[in-house]
């Protein structure tokens, strides 16, 4: 049984665990930098410890520190969230050791998984079917321009130890090849103290489709079917959808019996991603697994009605899963929008400082995962995502309209924001129609777009609003002070006719 659990991440992730642990009578445990004094998850948890200053390198990568913080606590256990040391195996191998249950896979499927090499290997071998290349490194450059001309141009080298779209590099034709070769080399050396690299065939205009599977501890694994996640930009996804409209009930099957085989062969366990690309004929090919609980979890619950925290929780505490595959369907649509501090008019510039007034959208279908609220500060420190609005309908289309309408209730104040651009991608007739591919946020779209806004005007009067508003309700409470009477929450209208 798990008692108490440390969070070891920030933001809507971290609220997210919190939530599932109170409805679970778990205690949460959260730990915070300073740059998050003033966010949600330090509010919300039942106890909450400040590890050290805001750069991550020295709070939320901080291992000793954290660790050193779950045994004096008393953790029995710890969420990884997404990101930081969600995907460390070092780091899972550490809370192994001193039995502390990790929530989430073992050390073994992390670092399985890690070699983007290793990996093709095993699902070579396990029915999952790969994008044609090599699943050894490149040796020479002899043998890259043999093997290129083998599976013909244009040709994809990635790094071995890369992945999330870092350490990748086109080559169209073989006089590109040497250079590029070592050019990659050099930057995966750089970036991930490995330089082997391989060779995929490059997948013209594909489509970034994932499916979300589980994994007990006793060897039983089911699937929650796909995700739709081509709507991204520079690696960042923006917008993401269950089940996607482009997957019909055969490929569906396929796709998904791929996934599970894709888990079985690496021993997972918890809940995991096998990320495909899905050419225009619906071929699909393994791309890497994520082993973790990904950013656009929700729209999967939505639509299966699981929790796929508690589920996470449970299979950690070594239970069964919770029902099996016959018991699943996909029930209507769901479209999450990731709700970022950043102005698209301005090269995605993020955009720091308190949010001085925050009123999220609500009413039928509508859920918002939020790290953040009225006075909590965005910072440079970490990533700019603020909230996740995710909607619920019978049909795509009508998920669509709730979204809008729901992007245009979101009063986010202080800060500039992706809102309005996120209403456009919607909003756009392509979109609508589900037909598009990772190359959707293109160039060509961005200068085709209106992003420009005078959002930096608005903020400058919502600040002086928010200054007015807090002189009234100084003077409210002054005034009540002085009649002896208590607050109540009419007066601050009242002062505004005085
Ligand atoms: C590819 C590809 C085309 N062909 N591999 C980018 C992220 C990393 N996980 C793999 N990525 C890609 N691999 C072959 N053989 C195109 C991409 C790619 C991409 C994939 C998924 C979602 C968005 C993407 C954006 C650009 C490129």
């Amino acid at each position: 049984m798990i008692s108490k659990i440390l969070i070891a991440n920030r933001g809507e992730i971290a609220v997210r665990i919190i939530r599932a642990c109170k409805e679970l009578g778990i205690r949460s445990v959260a730990i915070y930098s300073d740059a998050d004094k003033t966010s949600l998850h330090t509010r919300l948890a039942d106890e909450s410890y400040l590890i050290d200053s805001s750069p991550a390198q020295d709070s939320y990568l901080n291992k000793e520190k954290i660790i050193k913080i779950i045994k004096e606590v008393g953790a029995d256990a710890v969420h990884p969230g997404y990101g930081f040391f969600a995907e460390n195996a070092e780091f899972i191998k550490e809370l192994e050791e001193n039995k502390i249950t990790f929530i989430g896979p073992s050390s073994k499927s992390v670092a399985k998984m890690g070699s983007k090499t290793e990996a093709r290997k095993l699902m070579a071998k396990n029915k999952v079917p790969i994008v044609p290349g090599t699943t050894e490194p490149i040796k020479s450059i002899k043998e890259g321009l043999n093997t290129s001309e083998e599976i013909g141009y244009p040709v994809l080298l990635k790094a071995a130890a890369g992945g999330g779209g870092k350490g990748m590099r086109k080559i169209n034709s073989k006089k590109e090849f040497e250079s590029a070769f070592e050019a990659t080399k050099r930057e995966a050396l750089k970036a991930f103290a490995n330089d082997d690299i391989y060779i995929e065939k490059y997948i013209l205009n594909p489509r970034h489709i994932e499916v979300q599977v589980l994994g007990d501890k006793h060897g039983n694994y089911i699937h929650l079917f796909e995700r739709e996640c081509s709507i991204q930009r520079r690696h960042q996804k923006i917008i993401e959808e269950a089940p996607s409209s482009f997957v019909d009930d055969l490929t569906r099957k396929k796709i998904t019996s791929a996934a599970i085989n894709a888990a079985k062969a690496c021993g997972y366990y918890n809940a995991g991603t096998v990320e495909f690309l899905m050419d225009a004929k619906k071929n699909f090919y393994f791309l890497e697994m994520n082993t973790r609980l990904q950013v656009e979890h929700p729209v999967t619950e939505l639509i299966t009605g699981i929790d796929l925290v508690k589920e996470q929780i449970s299979i950690a505490s070594g239970n069964k899963l919770s029902f099996n595959q016959n018991d699943l369907k996909i029930n209507g649509h769901a479209l999450e929008c990731r709700i970022y501090a950043e102005d698209p008019a301005n090269n995605f510039l993020p955009s720091t400082g308190p949010i001085i007034s925050y009123a999220p959208p609500a009413g039928p279908g509508v859920r918002v995962d939020s790290g953040f609220d009225h006075g909590s500060q965005i910072t440079v420190h970490y990533d700019p995502l603020i909230s996740k609005l995710v909607c619920w309908s019978d049909t795509r289309q009508s998920a669509i309209t709730r979204m809008i309408r729901s992007l245009s209730e979101y009063v986010i104040g202080g800060l500039i924001t992706n809102i309005s651009f996120l209403k456009i991608i919607i909003d756009h007739p392509s979109f609508r129609k589900g037909d598009f591919d990772i190359n959707f946020l293109s160039d060509e779209f961005m200068s085709n777009i209106k992003t420009t806004s005078n959002r930096k005007e608005e903020i400058e009067v919502e600040k002086i609003a928010a200054l007015f508003a807090a002189v009234l309700k100084s003077k409210s409470a002054f005034n009540n002070i002085r009649n002896n009477h208590s607050v109540t929450t009419n007066k601050w209208m009242e002062q505004l006719y005085e």
